[in-house]
């Protein structure tokens, strides 16, 4: 199965299969006989490798292959595949390929459980999913569980460059290893690609968006075959980032202009060129015009133009243009949130069918807490993608624990037409991408609780309504503990712990305070970088009188992009959330908010409050010492130590500055910051990970 792994290192991630609780084991192993699986599909003999190894470890004894169907076996299988799936005649129309049945049933008086799907893929997902269940201790006597996909594609986004550096990677390095490839594979892709199926991730980028055109080379397309190759069993696509200047970078041509037919026939003979050595190539992901990054604008092209062009080039091989939607002008006008829908909305429906438009969370740029992002659910002529960070480069890298399954589901869950009725975010996606976590560290993901990050990530693309804490839960379980009270412990730590971010970096709407380039550590005072949209102070707009950015009529009416009902609410102070407050409205510093604080003294609680979450997590977690591993036990309270140290420094800083610019007094409650504003100036990090720079 993985790569062989110590104890207690965190490398198995949550497919640690331990022993299942006596009680389990001695009710469910009669009905857990064999496994049954005829296929030579490398897809379903990986699905029943695993189940095998799984229901092995989870019982401590082995499940043997077998061709009989006697009383306890797991049987796999499509109705083409196997006489006893069609005979029972599941309700398997309308699952697509990737969906399963899984079912407790009877044959020929026989007690056995079905796994069924229509393709090896369902197989795949249904096997992982039946042995979940197994590990939350549920009964599978009853077992009856229809599912599928929410979002056909759900894909992983490594921003990884080619000499292994992983832009805002706090994991270590590259997990593709270029120099060996592809003559030797790392088992370690494996692990990853089990990792990733048994969440239902089925795509990745292996390529940074910030894109490099020499891996569209021969040389490296030959790698990226070989990485294609080990990630396909487990039902991985894989995809490239392309460079929009590649016809020039690596093509010799002058001109990248995408309405040039000489630009048109290089792509063409490209994509050709990629799917002659891999057929199932999944497509580009393309960032252009953002960030200096070449793209159609710079030919005087559209969006539209620019993405149709690569678009063509992949339709005949059935491939995928993922073109982002994370785009800002030279100069940001009134308003940097505006810019994506300004630019997008008016091409809406001027797509290919093969497009798939992806756009950030939010409007800004993967803050602790930003409102959805306006272009969900309103482009009906458009598939959209979704994109969040499961890397944490505004929420305190891999050092701060902050579980961002509830930020992922406010935003899935976010109304676009209304306040509580109406279509979600959800409703207007064909895909869900997540800018990686992870890395060559042993653990992976530089930290045990990011883990879960990814697994949440595959989880909520997979079913867009689950519960965030039903899924911690359920990542706790495998991961971490059986023992009810350990788990309700580390699932309240889970729960609380983005928000403890948000509080103690950005809270009440704030965004954009981090310090420059590698934004670890505030900044908020920052007021000198050459872009205007880049500074802390552009967002933040705080002097003596108030504080927020005005994006109602008023301002710079960003509130007007969103569809009336939501735009009615985010621009009424008596309806806008507190969290969204200072995102859309400029408030007095005396003025009352909904908890009869003034803001003043209401901002200076929260920081307040962040501060003291970290604080008690730190002791939750202590006291939960004899009941966990001692190494990631250990790992963890050195993290949540740093964390601490940290969140202070934040709210110190933050408070310092805020202090100076209002010119208001601490109330005799406040603990003073220790040290004088320029002290907390003065503090340069070097060698941060992850930054570009
Ligand atoms: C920003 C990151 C930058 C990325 C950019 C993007 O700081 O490294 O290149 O997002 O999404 O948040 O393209």
């Amino acid at each position: 199965m993985a790569s062989p792994a110590l104890a207690g290192d965190g490398y198995r991630l949550w497919l640690r299969y331990p022993p299942a609780a006596a009680h389990w084991r001695s009710t469910e192993a009669p009905r857990l006989r064999v496994i049954v699986a005829r296929s030579r599909s490398p897809t379903v003999n990986a699905a029943s490798d695993e189940l095998g190894q799984g229901f092995a470890a989870l019982l401590g004894r082995t499940l043997p292959r077998s061709h009989e169907i006697i009383d306890g076996t797991v049987l796999l299988g499509t109705p083409q595949t196997s006489k006893v799936i069609a005979a029972l005649r599941l309700p398997l129309g309308g699952l697509g390929d990737e969906g399963f049945i899984l079912r407790s049933t009877s044959y020929s008086d026989k007690r056995i459980i079905v796994v069924a799907a229509n393709g090896e893929r369902g197989l795949l997902y249904g096997s992982f999913a039946l042995l979940r269940e197994a590990q939350q201790g549920r009964s599978l006597a009853g077992l009856d569980l229809r599912q599928k996909p929410a979002s056909p594609l759900r894909m992983l986004n490594h921003w990884d460059n080619l000499d292994g550096f992983v832009e805002r990677g706090y994991a270590g390095r590259s997990l593709w290893r270029w120099a060996e490839l592809p003559g030797q594979i790392d088992p370690r892709l494996i692990d990853y690609a089990r990792a990733n199926a048994s969440v239902g991730i089925n795509a990745t980028v292996l390529t940074n968006v910030n894109a490099d055109a020499t891996v569209l080379t021969p040389d490296y397309l030959r790698k990226v075959a070989a990485i294609a190759g080990a990630l396909r069993p487990w039902g991985m696509r894989t995809f490239l980032t392309a460079r929009f200047s590649a016809p020039i970078d690596i093509g010799g041509l002058p001109t990248a202009d995408p309405t040039d037919p000489r630009v048109r026939r290089w792509w063409k003979a490209k994509a050709g060129e990629i799917y002659r050595i891999i057929p199932d190539f999944g497509g580009f992901l393309v960032k252009a015009n953002s960030e200096g990054q070449p793209g159609p604008g710079d030919y005087g092209r559209s969006h539209a133009e620019g993405a149709n062009m690569l678009a063509d080039a992949l339709a005949p091989h059935g491939g995928t243009l993922l073109w982002r939607a994370f785009v800002y002008q030279a100069d940001p006008g009134s308003d940097r949130a505006r810019q994506a829908f300004d630019e997008f909305k008016p091409l809406d429906g001027r797509f290919r069918r093969n497009v798939i438009l992806q756009a950030k969370n939010g409007p800004i740029d993967f803050q602790p807490r930003e409102p959805f992002h306006p272009l969900f659910g309103q482009m009906p002529a458009t598939r959209l993608a979704l994109e969040v960070q499961a890397t944490k480069e505004y929420l305190g890298f891999s050092t701060h624990l902050a579980y961002l399954g509830p930020m992922w589901a406010e935003t899935l869950h976010a109304r676009t037409e209304h306040g509580d009725r109406g279509p979600n975010v959800a409703d207007s996606l064909t895909a869900m991408a997540a800018v990686a976590n992870t890395g060559d560290d042993r653990n992976w993901t530089g930290s045990d609780f990011d883990q879960a990050n990814w697994y949440a990530f595959g989880r909520l693309a997979w079913d867009h309504a689950l519960s965030p804490r039903a899924v911690a839960e359920e990542w706790t379980r495998q991961t971490w503990s059986h023992d009810p009270a350990v788990v309700s412990q580390i699932v309240g730590m889970m729960m609380r712990s983005r928000e403890a971010v948000v509080d103690y970096m950005t809270p009440l709407g704030l965004h954009h305070l981090m310090a420059s380039g590698h934004h670890h550590g505030p900044g908020p005072w920052v007021d000198d970088l050459p872009r205007a949209d880049w500074n802390p102070t552009y967002f933040h707009r705080a002097d003596e009188r108030g504080i927020g950015f005005d994006r109602t009529a008023s301002g710079s009416n960003a509130i007007s992009q969103y569809r009336t009902g939501v735009a009615r609410c985010f621009a009424r102070r008596d309806c806008v959330p507190d969290e969204h407050l200072l995102w859309f409205h400029r408030v007095g510093w005396d003025e009352r908010m909904q908890s009869g604080r003034t803001l003043w003294e209401e901002l200076l609680s929260r920081y307040e409050r962040g501060v003291q979450s970290v604080g008690d997590m730190r002791g939750e977690w202590a006291a939960l010492d004899k009941k966990l591993d001692p190494e990631r036990h250990q790992a963890v309270s050195a993290k949540l130590a740093q964390q601490e140290k940290e969140a202070r420094w934040w709210r110190d800083a933050s408070i310092a500055y805020w202090q100076f610019v209002s010119r208001r007094p601490l109330p005799p409650e406040v603990t003073p910051p220790p040290h004088d504003l320029a002290t907390y100036r003065a503090i340069r990090l070097r060698n941060v990970p992850g930054d570009p720079e």
